[in-house]
């Protein structure tokens, strides 16, 4: 099922065509009205009609998160604030929010884009799609909330936080769609099961699950206690929202709305594309958004691209999951490393839950990495000797996976910190 086949399943060259020309007229747009670019293309001694191919446009300037804070609230708005209808924000951890808009067009766009995710995930007019995203400056809410009502289902905005109100309106509602982050559908599966809620009493078939990292480990684990099927979707406030791109029912690869985003992939250190299929930081150009356009924005999201063809008949280019970010890699002892691979060393491990915290701290001059991890009641309650044992493997494989040395702590199920949001799972308190 499609959403929008004919620009879903648009031909290459043909695509490659509206992008150009869609490009060429947000680059006008952004020359015209927004002194921030302006002055970004004149330093780089490019006018928009330079650009007459999409291989031109890597002679544009990289945009970036501090461009955004530098031009708070307003100042990368390519309209006048009467033509635009919405606005929000992000809080960011550092820093002033920033703060994006949306013109009455823009909205219509995004609730096409999420409503294509929603399709290629199994939703349709059918499903009764609660929604589990915070409501409000986040676009997370609001951006599910438009795409589900565009596709006709029947949405429940019951927004993010008190889990046993969400399962019982769930239970009641015959809910047959979860929409939220997947550590928060792994909170929701958790107490369902604690609750001891059979299965059969949930309608559930789909969730539709982002905003955060996660791995294919957790997908299985939300699948198998919510007896769903869970895809992945992508998007970030910058750039729209949800809707930039989705998993199809294939399950490999979130596929791009290519026809309103333009995607490269860079080396963050270099900033020249990889070659392709190598893993690098995503780098996002709108083609069509009118109120609050991107030119080459850096998302610092690392992923790489997967090759053309897809069974779903989709042509949109599809990108792997999303591996880190680049500002979230911490330097231990000058050994790089992403939280991603110390998740990884442990979710292959037997008796491991998905719930895991990474603190890192400064003794002297020496970084030290403590790996907090629940373990399944068995090995909890289990002789020292196998505690011992399996902090031990997981030692060894840290260091052998990443070079470097940590502290391990096996902690009890349910100790750790759980999410109604976006995780977080690392603490850094050198930077306190
Ligand atoms: O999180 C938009 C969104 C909401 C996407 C709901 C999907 C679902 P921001 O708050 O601006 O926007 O955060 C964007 O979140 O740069 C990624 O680092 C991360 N992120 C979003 N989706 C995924 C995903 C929304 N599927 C930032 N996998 C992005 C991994 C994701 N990371």
């Amino acid at each position: 099922m499609y959403w929008e086949p004919d620009f879903e399943c648009m031909a290459r060259e043909e695509l490659e065509q509206l992008q150009l020309e869609r490009l060429q007229a947000t680059l006008n747009r952004v020359y015209a009205h927004v002194p921030f670019y302006r002055k970004a293309f004149d330093a780089a001694g490019i006018a928009p009609e330079d650009i007459r191919s999409l291989s031109d446009l890597a002679k544009l300037p990289f945009t970036a998160k501090d461009d955004l804070r530098e031009n708070y609230p307003y100042g990368l708005f390519a309209v006048p604030l009467r033509e635009v209808v919405r606005i929000h924000a992000s809080s960011g951890t550092t820093g002033s929010a920033t703060v994006v808009g949306y013109t009455r067009n823009d909205i219509k766009t995004w609730s096409n884009c999420v409503g294509r995710i929603l399709t290629m995930g199994g939703a349709g007019k059918e499903d009764v799609i609660q929604i589990a995203f915070g409501y409000g400056l986040f676009t997370g809410g609001f951006g599910l909330h438009y795409g589900a009502e565009r596709i006709g289902a029947s949405v429940i905005p019951v927004s993010s936080g008190n889990t046993a109100r969400q399962i019982k309106i769930m239970r009641d509602f015959k809910s047959t769609a979860l929409v939220s982050t997947p550590s928060y559908a792994m909170l929701i599966a958790d107490t369902i099961r604690d609750m001891g809620i059979p299965r059969a009493e949930l309608s559930l078939k789909y969730g539709f699950f982002g905003g955060e990292p996660w791995s294919e480990r957790m997908r299985q684990e939300i699948q198998e206690k919510l007896g769903i099927v869970a895809t992945d979707n992508y998007g970030l406030s910058e750039v729209m929202g949800p809707g930039v791109a989705g998993e199809c029912l294939e399950r490999n690869g979130q596929h791009f709305n290519e026809d309103h985003f333009f995607v490269e992939v860079i080396d963050p250190a270099t900033l020249a594309p990889v070659a392709p299929g190598e893993t690098g930081e995503l780098v996002i150009t709108t083609l069509t958004k009118e109120a609050f356009p991107m030119i080459r924005y850096r998302t610092r999201d690392l992923t790489r691209l997967l090759p053309d063809g897809c069974p779903c008949g989709r042509t949109g280019r599809r990108m792997a999951r999303i591996s880190g970010r680049t500002d979230e890699m911490l330097i231990i002892r000058g050994v790089n490393v992403y939280p991603s691979q110390i998740e990884a060393v442990l979710f292959e491990m037997e008796g491991i839950e998905p719930h895991y915290q990474i603190v890192v701290d400064r003794k002297g001059a020496m970084d030290e990495v403590t790996v907090r991890v629940e373990v399944s009641e068995s090995i909890f309650f289990d002789q020292m000797r196998r505690q011992k044992e399996m902090v031990e493997k997981i030692q060894k494989r840290i260091a052998h996976e990443l070079g470097i040395s940590a502290d391990v702590k096996l902690v009890e199920r349910k100790s750790l910190e759980r999410f109604e949001g976006k995780a977080t799972r690392v603490i850094d308190n050198r930077k306190l």
